[in-house]
């Protein structure tokens, strides 16, 4: 069942198959593990199906992260919330003070805004229309300490599957090298979700002397899904 609330443009609520254009039809049929309150009347816009996470890979990211964080670690910034699949887990987990969601595309915020309000979680959540790169250093530069930064960033589009291993210097529109090195400048607990088959000696190169990064891959149904390379505290020496 819709919810009565009238969708913005480039907002969609498929109730149906016939419905659903063929490219998005693979992630429609699984809406039900995506967003288990699917007929609540969730909305995605059609881009956002390509890059959500699926609830019960979205909800042990979360547990994950809230077990490994230290306590003096009070807040949660989702850089690039989509249509918030990750910053619902992330509320619902109730680890954390303050949750800052950040998206630049006013149209998918609007849908991860309502999709939290399915949930009931979207007063939880601080939301900010803007570009990660720009609203962290502005806005969480003094809190950096008390941060810890998850980011699902756009890895290219789905042909990140054309490749065996997939090349993170050239992942588009933002490589790993510069999600690292923006990121760390607030803060080294950094948490990125990013394709299963993710080449992993580039990610060692960001260990330094000694360090072990974790790296989890997150699976359903036996299949891994993709995998979640944790920096700076979460690291092992
Ligand atoms: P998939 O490989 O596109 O499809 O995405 P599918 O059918 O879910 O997986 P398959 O194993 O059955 O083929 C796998 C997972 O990767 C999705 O559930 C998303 O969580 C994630 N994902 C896919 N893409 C293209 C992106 C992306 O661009 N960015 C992010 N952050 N996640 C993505």
């Amino acid at each position: 069942m819709a919810t009565a609330k009238e969708p913005p443009e480039g907002v969609h609520y498929y109730e149906s198959a016939e419905d659903v254009p063929w490219e998005i039809s693979k992630y429609w049929h699984q809406r039900h593990n995506i967003f288990s309150k699917y007929d609540d009347g969730i909305w995605m816009t059609h881009d956002a199906w390509f890059g959500v996470t699926p609830a019960p890979v979205a909800k042990r990211i979360a547990s994950d992260i809230a077990a490994a964080s230290p306590a003096s670690k009070t807040i949660l910034v989702d850089a690039f919330a989509g249509a918030g699949g990750n910053t619902i887990a992330f509320a619902l987990s109730g680890r954390w003070k303050q949750i800052f969601a950040i998206e630049k595309d006013p149209v998918v915020l609007a849908c991860a805004k309502h999709n939290a309000e399915v949930y009931g979680v979207a007063k939880k959540i601080f939301w900010i229309c803007g570009d990660a790169f720009t609203e962290i250093p502005k806005r969480l530069k003094q809190v950096g300490k008390s941060a810890v930064v998850f980011g699902s960033p756009p890895w290219g589009g789905p042909t990140y599957t054309d490749y065996e291993v997939f090349d993170l210097t050239v992942m588009g529109p933002y490589t790993l090298p510069f999600l690292y090195n923006s990121f760390f400048a607030i803060t080294p607990d950094v948490v990125l979700y990013l394709p299963r088959t993710s080449d992993l000696r580039q990610l060692a190169k960001h260990a330094k002397p000694g360090e072990k990064l974790k790296v989890t891959h997150y699976c359903m149904h036996g299949a891994s899904k993709a995998l979640c390379v944790y920096f700076g505290s979460f690291a092992a020496t």
